[in-house]
């Protein structure tokens, strides 16, 4: 069971995570949902598709990022969630901020996705108090350096040792289980051999607690596939079933359409 603010999911299947960029430099959409008006209508075209929620961002987490201010941030982003609160699709926040989660709470977003997993000061308060429901992501380094030189000595030892150690830290701070679920954080200081490490651990990953996984468009999809990245969308879906497959709970991408309906197939075919 998923607890996610205003829903509660059953997690009886995987759950379809539409993204909404609200960034003018993410890289996946070339900025065409730059400005609140067509990331509302982005975002309700991506709930007719059959998203079951939608996980808005307006601070790039991509690497090699510059940092965007609090105020820069509250301005791109909450004109959107207020466009989509009625949009029949559970509503994420993609922020690292405590600032931003506080503003977005009050405005009744259901899900908190953070990539640094509630380690900024004051972030784990921020949410407490709430319903929401939350992704906690791990990240070796930090955005605008993070696929420098990333190293492990275990990558799936150390990135499932930090995931149950926050998800600890979490549970003490009074986070219910139910609104909890956890992210290896694929792409995010990791290098093509530890991103196929974790996502053939991904069984280990749901034995710790439902998991969330974002592949979609990424390079290292790229770099198995030597596609450009508005060339792989193919390869996206793939990862996607292989990922439900291995019991991810939640999918988080680009093309909504296309994976709801690779799922449904293979919810029927792939039967054991
Ligand atoms: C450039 C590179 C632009 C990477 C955008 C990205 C995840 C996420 C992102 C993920 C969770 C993207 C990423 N990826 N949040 N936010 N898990 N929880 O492809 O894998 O959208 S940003």
């Amino acid at each position: 069971m998923f607890r996610c603010g205003r829903t509660v999911f059953s997690l009886d299947r995987p759950l379809v995570m539409g993204i909404v960029n609200v960034t003018p430099d993410s890289f996946s959409d070339g900025g065409r949902h730059l400005g609140p008006h067509q990331a509302i209508l982005h975002g309700l075209s991506l709930v007719e598709a059959g998203a079951d929620i939608l996980d808005i961002g307006g601070e790039s987490t991509r690497p090699g990022a510059a940092a965007v201010s609090v105020q820069d941030e509250l301005e791109r982003v909450l004109p959107v969630l207020e466009g989509l609160r009625d949009c029949g699709a559970a509503l994420s926040l993609d922020t690292m901020k405590p600032e931003v989660m506080r503003a977005a709470l009050s405005l009744g977003v259901d899900m908190i996705n953070d990539v640094r997993a509630l380690q900024a000061p004051g972030a784990l308060e921020a949410v407490a108090e709430s319903d929401c429901g939350l992704c906690l992501m791990h990240m070796q380094g930090v955005p605008r350096a993070m696929q420098c030189q990333p190293r492990y000595q275990d990558v799936v030892a150390q990135v499932s040792a930090f995931l149950r150690a926050r998800l600890d830290v979490a549970l003490r701070a009074g986070i219910a289980r139910e609104r909890l679920v956890i992210d290896p954080g694929f792409g995010f200081g990791k290098n093509l051999e530890h991103n196929v490490a974790l996502f053939q651990a991904l069984g280990q990953f749901t034995q710790i607690a439902p998991t969330l996984v974002g592949v979609s468009r990424k390079s290292m999809l790229g770099l198995m596939t030597g596609r450009e990245v508005g060339e792989r969308l193919a390869a996206s879906i793939a990862a996607a079933l292989a990922a439900a497959q291995r019991g991810a709970a939640i999918l988080r991408v680009h093309d909504v359409g296309e994976t709801v309906d690779a799922l449904k197939i293979m919810a029927i075919l792939g039967k054991p």
